[in-house]
C-alpha cells in the first residue's frame, strides 16, 4: 500500500512548520505501508497542482495531507473541506483571496474519505491528544484538502487532512498551546496504521 503524505513549508511569521518537522521524522515504511513524503508550498492552488502530478506518478492508495495549526494542542482530524478561499494573511506568493470559491460552480464541500472516526478512536485509545474538527479553515490547508478530495472523487484513493499543533520548538512559553514532536509522531504513526 502506497500512502502519499504531504506537509507544508513555513509561512507567515514562522521559520519552521510543525507539519514539515514531523514529516521529516517519519520512516519510509510502516508495516506494509510505503510512505511517499513530500513538502508543498503554502500557495493557493499551486499546492494542488503538485499533488495532482504526484497522484499521477505514484498512484497512491491513500493521501494524508498535514498542515500546522496554531492555538491547538491536539491532532486535529479534519472531517470536511469547503469550497471557499478567505485568507487572513497573504500566502507565500502574496496571494490573498477574500470570499472566493476554490472551484467556481464546484461542489460546496467534501467530507474526508479517510476513516476519521476510527482514526479518532485509535488515538483516544492510545491517550494521544486528538479531536475531530469540522472546519479546516479557509486558508491554504482547506484549499489543498478541497482540491485533493475533488481530484480523488469517485476513485478508491482515501484522502484527508490532519492539522498538527505547534511543536515545542515553536513556543518559548510552554503554557502556550503546543504538542511535542515525539507525541505528534506517535499519533501520526498510529493514524497511518489505521488506514
Ligand atoms: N497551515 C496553514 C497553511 C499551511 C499550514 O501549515 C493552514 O492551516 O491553512
Amino acid at each position: 500500500m502506497n500512502i502519499l503524505i504531504t506537509a507544508f513549508e513555513p509561512f507567515g511569521d514562522d521559520d519552521i512548520n510543525s507539519s514539515y518537522e514531523l514529516l521529516k521524522t517519519l520512516p519510509e515504511q510502516i508495516d506494509n505501508k510505503i510512505l511517499i513524503r513530500t513538502v508543498l508550498p503554502v500557495v493557493f492552488d499551486e499546492c494542488s497542482i503538485l499533488i495532482q502530478s504526484l497522484i499521477n506518478d505514484v498512484s497512491p492508495d491513500a493521501i494524508m495531507c498535514l498542515g500546522q495549526a496554531g492555538g491547538d494542542q491536539s491532532l486535529r482530524i479534519e472531517v470536511v473541506a469547503i469550497n471557499l478561499n478567505d485568507a487572513r494573511i497573504p500566502d507565500n506568493k502574496g496571494n490573498q483571496p477574500i470570499d472566493e470559491p476554490i472551484i467556481q460552480d464546484g461542489d460546496v464541500a467534501y467530507f474526508s474519505t479517510l476513516p476519521t472516526r476510527k482514526m479518532f478512536e485509535a488515538l483516544k485509545k492510545k491517550e494521544i491528544p486528538t479531536r475531530l474538527s469540522y472546519s479546516a479553515g479557509t486558508y491554504v490547508c482547506n484549499n489543498l484538502m478541497f482540491h485533493s478530495l475533488n481530484m480523488t472523487k469517485g476513485t478508491h484513493i482515501k484522502t484527508g487532512f490532519i492539522h498538527i499543533p505547534l511543536s515545542e520548538q515553536q513556543v518559548n512559553d510552554s503554557s502556550k498551546p503546543h504538542l511535542d514532536t515525539l507525541t505528534s509522531k506517535k499519533g501520526l504513526i498510529e493514524l497511518i496504521r489505521v488506514l
